[in-house]
């Protein structure tokens, strides 16, 4: 560890002098419940093994400076790789107990199987090990994604999710982790944000591969991300019967620009059926169905029909969530698939203009996400949220933006998503865990290392870690397990 690297964690009582005003209140949680916080490996580990020899396709994609809006560099990210015992320290002193991480699938399995030979790098199964080890042994729940956006780069280069037989390395890459870690693994999670990875890399083209406009590559690509999904799921289970094994699913509820315009509402129909629906239901269903306007492209409709192994294929429900969307028909784009969103904002925005509705939270898991908080069997699955947090922005490089430990949109922003949170228990939904995006501020993908999401302030100069208002506060939640009052 180098001597320029301060941690500086000071008294977690958060007194009402430091512009946070706490009361005692009873807004209890279920006895039990889990408070952490989320990463990815790609955003965090400056992995020097996988950086060095460009592995995967998100350090060459990233690479290229014009990808990256701030032309910020992920190469070192928080170097989480080095500093990961520090890092649990943080969380676990912010008395948190579960702690989301995703495994550098590209660093893992760095070449492509010789005949049917993989070789596993085992140095990387030793830091993983040791970081699991780590939580165990503070008592920190992990929850482990497998696949977090970022593909070895020998998949990526053979077509990478469009080509099925990702699907079936993905599910070689599940069983080794299940052998290697799997003892040390509270959660699996199989695939993040199927959805976000489809629309950025297929439709929008800011992440790899860059298609723009790839409707039906973009459906192929999560068609073969379920087909994996549920060979995963299944190999997990084989080699552990009890794990429990989900995907993480981002929810945006959306909402017409006009209530009483038809061409509005199908938009918002299209988009939400598409958008929050198209994964959940196919995993409820074991069916791939093919929805409107996607149907319209020929060469898809013979994909739609099911999957072997892919009905039921959840264990719980992992819910990340950050806003919802507004939409409207426009007759510049009437037949572009899925409709249009709206620029329109109508309630406050961080700093990516996404609007803070925590409402929309408490609509979702009482109502959206209903028909899916149960197997076909009746079996109950239980909600974690497993992502939910605000952006803030500055400079990579410390110069320009907001450099204050005083983030009190961040703390309004924790605290009324918990309320939401805490309103659906009362309602008798089955919500077992937070877990805050993210614990440190991080690589942001295309918008590089100046968005910011962190509990803990990150200085990227000097790696400097410092916990932010809105650390203390989730500290005094979270160790309380009670929804203190909490105002301005
Ligand atoms: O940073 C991402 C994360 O990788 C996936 N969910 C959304 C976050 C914020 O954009």
């Amino acid at each position: 560890m180098d001597n320029n690297f301060i941690v500086i964690i000071d008294d977690m009582n958060v007194k009402p002098s430091q512009e946070i005003n706490l009361k005692a209140h009873t807004r209890s949680f279920p006895h039990g419940f889990l408070w952490g916080a989320s990463t990815s490996h790609f955003q965090i580990e400056g992995n020097p093994f996988e950086i060095n020899n460009r592995l995967s396709d998100w350090s060459i994609w990233a690479n290229d400076p014009s990808h990256i809006n701030d032309q910020s560099s992920a190469d070192q990210a928080c170097e989480f790789f080095d500093r990961y015992a520090t890092d649990l320290d943080l969380l676990s002193s912010l008395n948190l107990n579960a702690f989301r991480l995703s495994l550098n699938w590209a660093a893992i399995c760095p070449h492509p199987p010789i005949g049917n030979d993989l070789k596993i790098n085992k140095e990387m199964i030793d830091y993983y090990r040791k970081v699991l080890q780590m939580s165990k042994d503070k008592d920190i729940k992990t929850f482990v994604t497998l696949f977090h956006f970022c593909l070895p780069q020998w998949l990526a280069q053979e077509g990478g999710w469009q080509n099925e037989k990702t699907a079936y390395e993905f599910t070689r890459f599940a069983k080794i982790i299940a052998n290697e870690l799997g003892d040390l693994v509270d959660f699996w999670q199989t695939i993040n944000e199927p959805l976000s990875y489809s629309y950025e890399g297929f439709i929008k083209g800011v992440w790899p591969p860059g298609l723009k406009n790839g409707y039906p590559q973009g459906f192929i690509a999560l068609r073969n991300m379920l087909i994996g999904h549920a060979a995963a799921y299944k190999a997990i289970h084989e080699i552990s019967k009890a794990a429990q094994v989900s995907y993480a699913m981002i929810w945006r509820p959306f909402i017409p620009r006009r209530i009483t315009n038809p061409l509005d509402l199908l938009v918002t129909y299209s988009r939400n059926k598409m958008f929050n629906h198209f994964f959940p239901m196919a995993v409820q269903s074991g069916y791939l169905q093919c929805p409107f306007p996607l149907n319209l492209f020929s060469e898809l409709q013979s994909l739609a029909g099911p999957i072997p192994d892919l009905k039921d294929s959840a264990d719980y429900l992992s819910i990340n969530y950050y806003t919802r969307e507004i939409c409207e028909f426009s007759l510049n784009a009437p037949f572009l698939p899925l409709g249009i969103r709206s620029d329109l904002k109508t309630l406050p925005i961080n700093a990516l203009g996404w609007e803070i509705c925590p409402s929309a939270l408490l609509k979702l898991l009482t109502i959206d996400t209903r028909s899916y908080q149960k197997s076909t069997t009746g079996k109950d699955r239980p909600i974690y949220i497993t992502e939910n947090g605000y952006a803030s922005r500055f400079s990579a490089d410390l110069s320009i933006g907001d450099w204050s430990l005083k983030d009190e949109e961040r703390c309004d922003f924790l605290h009324s998503h918990l309320v939401s949170i805490y309103e659906a228990i009362e309602a008798g939904i089955n919500i077992k865990g937070y877990l805050h995006w993210s614990l440190l501020d991080n690589f942001e993908w295309a918008e590089g290392l100046q968005i910011r999401f962190g509990l803990v302030r990150i200085a990227y100069p000097t790696q400097e870690r410092t916990f932010r208002d809105s650390a203390r506060l989730y500290a005094k939640i979270a160790g309380s397990n009670n929804l203190i009052d909490y105002k301005k």
